[in-house]
């Protein structure tokens, strides 16, 4: 875990947990076989598998390991510095999918038939005598953590590429290379056999809270696409069947609180009768839709707070923070932000604030981290520490117990992926999070919502047709089912 060792000892402990208990009924070979790699930015999923190919010299590359599913070939690349792997580097993969020199383009020993650099997020299959440009889609790409790391999981889909199919791809043995083409270092070059084994694991999948005192939270940048006519079915038929208690969007910019409150409210339906609240706020427009009224609401830059007065039967207060930070290139905007949200947090549950909490009020923030470059930001939401210590003071740990707030890391019902968002250029990232005082506060069921590849029992139990989820907009709802009081 040189790559990230916060995730280690946040959001991955989650996952340990899960893995254990899916991986108890497995016999000891299965297991080998199968590692159940999941693509989220944690290693331990790799364990007892063993690098195929190791450079002990200088440069950047380090390890190749490499295993696979019925679904997918599965990476784990290792570097000796931190790398952004989606742009700045030359890191490139050729896949010699049939081990022949005779079929693609001949490199070395290799019959490259694709090729791709992840740091210009492009690359070719070179199929008979055409050489056609791809971008990740063209190879199911889809590669963890987002933000900057000396180690990554790639998980490349075996039948994305009709030509890549028709060579064989994952039915024979095959033969690749890692090359970091920025100098004349050797790459990393590995033999493999697909085993191709059936994924343990996977429950039937059922999107209902697990006990209907559980208030379920949907989180979602919908950047702009909620008024879209367009749109409104798709919205509907996935939050009719999210069943949402507690709405937060981001990125809500058209309309005031209350129309975009009618508006869900006619596109839902049921689930959000009764007297419902809704608050605006933030220079990236986040709403919060719930039953709750809320105490306060505080701008913090592009997200905000909602401080809100839970009623019977539940009590007490819970606080929100809407997550809606800068996008993209702006580390510092994005940093100062954390520190912010932090700082408020801190000043908050030490009574330096005008608004006022219980001790023990649980804390969640939620929604697009944009965590996609520097790790700090992560450290400062989760760890508490601040970089602007003039600014907005030294920072703490910010869960009542002292410790830090965990990341909740919550994945795809029908595939083993992490990603909130998918667009096209850039690969599918984990964009969207949902960090909370878990010393307080239970979670019990929380997934990232979508629809492409769901079975088509469960697309039809719920009224959903599968292109629903990408129709609202890039970003996924995420959903977390909050378990309160005792
Ligand atoms: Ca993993
Ligand atoms: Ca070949």
């Amino acid at each position: 875990m040189t790559g990230n060792p916060l995730t280690a000892l946040l959001g991955c402990s989650v996952f340990l947990l899960s893995v254990a208990l899916e991986t108890v009924a497995q016999s000891i070979d299965q297991a080998a076989l199968s590692p159940a790699i999941r693509i989220d930015g944690c290693f331990q999923d790799w364990k007892g598998v063993e690098p195929l190919a190791i450079n002990e010299r200088t440069g950047l590359l380090k390890t190749l390991c490499l295993a696979d599913d019925a679904d997918y070939l599965f990476l784990k690349l290792e570097f000796t510095w931190k790398v952004n792997l989606q742009a700045g580097n030359r890191i490139t993969l050729d896949l010699d999918v049939d081990d022949d020199p005779t079929s693609g383009l001949r490199k070395g020993r290799l019959g490259v038939d694709a090729s791709f650099t992840f740091g210009e997020r492009r690359g070719w299959i070179f199929s008979g005598q055409d050489t056609l440009s791809i971008q990740y889609e063209s190879l199911g790409l889809v590669t963890a953590p987002t933000m900057e790391s000396t180690i990554f999981e790639i998980a490349l889909s075996w039948p994305a590429s009709k030509e890549l199919m028709t060579l064989g791809f994952g039915t024979k043995p095959m033969r690749l290379s890692v090359a970091d083409e920025s100098d004349g270092s050797p790459p990393l070059i590995a033999a493999y056999i697909p085993q191709r084994p059936a994924r343990p694991g996977l429950p039937p999948i059922s999107l209902e809270k697990e006990d209907p005192t559980h208030l379920r939270l949907v989180t979602h940048n919908v950047n702009r696409r909620h008024f879209n006519p367009e749109k409104r079915d798709a919205f509907s038929r996935v939050y009719q069947a999210l069943q949402p208690d507690i709405l937060l969007l981001q990125e809500a910019y058209e309309g005031t609180a209350t129309e975009i409150l009618d508006y869900f409210r006619m596109a839902v339906g049921a689930p959000l009768s009764g007297r419902w609240y809704a608050y605006k706020a933030g220079e990236e427009a986040t709403v919060l839709l719930s039953p709750f009224p809320a105490a306060a609401v505080v701008h913090l830059g592009n997200s905000a707070a909602y401080i809100l007065d839970l009623t019977a039967p539940y009590t007490g207060k819970l606080v929100l923070i809407a997550l809606s930070m800068p996008c993209c290139d702006l580390d510092g905007a994005r940093q100062a932000e954390a520190d912010m949200i932090m700082a408020f947090i801190d000043n908050l549950k030490t009574g330096k604030t005008q608004e006022h909490i219980p001790v023990g009020t649980p804390i969640i923030l939620a929604g697009d981290a944009n965590l996609v470059r520097r790790t700090e930001q992560y450290t400062t939401l989760t760890m508490g520490d601040i970089q602007d210590t003039l600014a907005y003071g030294p920072g703490a740990p910010p869960d009542w117990d002292g410790s830090p707030f965990l990341d909740l890391l919550p994945y795809h019902l029908q595939r083993p992926m992490a990603y909130t968002w998918r667009g096209s250029g850039f690969f599918p990232g984990r964009l969207d999070f949902i960090f909370y005082s878990d010393s307080v506060l239970k979670i019990g069921r929380n997934f990232v919502f979508d629809t492409v590849g769901l079975p088509e029992e469960v697309l039809s139990r719920y009224g959903l047709q599968e292109r629903d989820a990408p129709d609202t907009y890039k970003h996924q709802p995420v959903v977390a089912d909050l378990i309160l009081g005792n």
